[in-house]
């Protein structure tokens, strides 16, 4: 475990690094408050601090706040405040800067170390939060099956790319697929089949796009890509692209090779007047029933 310790004065300093060391931390040393201050900003940085009160540059109350100011920027640091102030008020000062724990100088090593481990208990809680924060947030925006983004994230998606075309005129195509006679595919060759052909779909309009753009699960055997940026001469073959992507080669499911089509649908927003999704989404969706009435495997601008 990494420990910055920020101290000024040399001969406190070393024996401090010397004890830290001694209970097995890599000790990451700073002089004044604004080294501490740069050293604790980096990503991969110490999370765990012990630092003085009194320092040039930076003092230790002016550094906690700092790094409290940015803490949305990275993981949490625990810092631990030293310093030789101990009356009420400052023991107060020193927390409500943002430490989390106060030590008195000269304090005893079993102390320091007790303490220590309570700030590695805290970073260790943080830590799994996070974690299950991100797993939340991960499968709240995502497709189970396909991994895609799921209906809510890709709708969000184009509303952003919307309003962003609206701001700066920029058009932002979107293009809804629907795989073709899936439900004979299901009946036929069963449920788990159909869903290893679903997630084969994903991962083919994965490749028929390009960074910048996205892909989302809109429904059961729906697919809506939007691509922000795209000019009204690149819609057709953009839309082919896709299509073919799909269309290319046979699916490898239930043993066999399946023949798997889509039909696609899509629609412009050109990047002037309202920028409202709704409307357009329902023009995409008028243009995929024209097209699977057309006899599918085929594209409708
Ligand atoms: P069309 O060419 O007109 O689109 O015909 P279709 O059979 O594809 O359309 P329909 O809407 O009648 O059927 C869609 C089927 O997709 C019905 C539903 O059971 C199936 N489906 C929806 N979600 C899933 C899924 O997650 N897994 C599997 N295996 N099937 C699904
Ligand atoms: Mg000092
Ligand atoms: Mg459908
Ligand atoms: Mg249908
Ligand atoms: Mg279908």
């Amino acid at each position: 475990m990494k420990i910055l310790l920020a101290e000024d004065e040399p001969i406190s300093r070393m024996l401090m690094q010397r004890t830290l060391q001694q209970f097995g931390y890599d000790v990451v040393l700073a002089e004044d408050g604004r080294k501490a201050a740069e050293i604790l900003s980096s990503e991969d940085g110490p999370r765990l601090a012990l630092v003085d009160w009194m320092m040039p540059e930076l003092d230790g109350p002016e550094l906690c706040r700092e790094v409290r100011q940015r803490q949305n920027e990275r993981s949490y640091v625990y810092i631990i405040m030293l310093t030789s102030r101990q009356n009420s008020e400052d023991v107060v000062a020193g927390l409500e800067s943002g430490a989390d724990d106060y030590l008195v100088k000269p304090c005893a090593p079993a102390e320091l170390q007790a303490r220590l481990r309570t700030g590695m208990r805290i970073l260790e809680l943080e830590g799994k939060l996070v974690k299950a924060h991100e797993e939340m947030e991960y499968k709240a925006t995502h497709d189970s099956l396909t991994g895609l983004n799921n209906r809510a994230a890709i709708l969000d998606f184009a509303h952003k790319s919307l309003q962003r075309g609206a701001h700066q005129a920029k058009p932002t195509l979107l293009v809804l697929c629907d795989v073709d006679h899936f439900k004979h595919l299901n009946d036929t060759y069963g449920h788990p089949a159909g869903d290893a052909v679903l997630e084969e779909v994903a991962r083919r309009l994965g490749t028929a796009v390009r960074g910048g753009d996205a892909v989302g699960r809109y429904g059961g055997e729906e697919f809506l890509i939007v691509i922000p940026g795209c000019d009204r001469a690149a819609v057709e073959r953009r839309c082919e692209d896709i299509r073919k992507a799909v269309a290319c080669v046979p699916v490898v499911a239930a043993g066999g090779e399946l023949s798997v089509t889509m039909s696609v649908g899509a629609a412009i927003y050109e990047g002037k007047d309202d920028s409202a999704l709704e409307p357009l989404l329902m023009q995409a969706d008028a243009a995929l029933y024209r097209a699977k009435a057309q006899g599918r495997n085929c594209i409708v601008v």
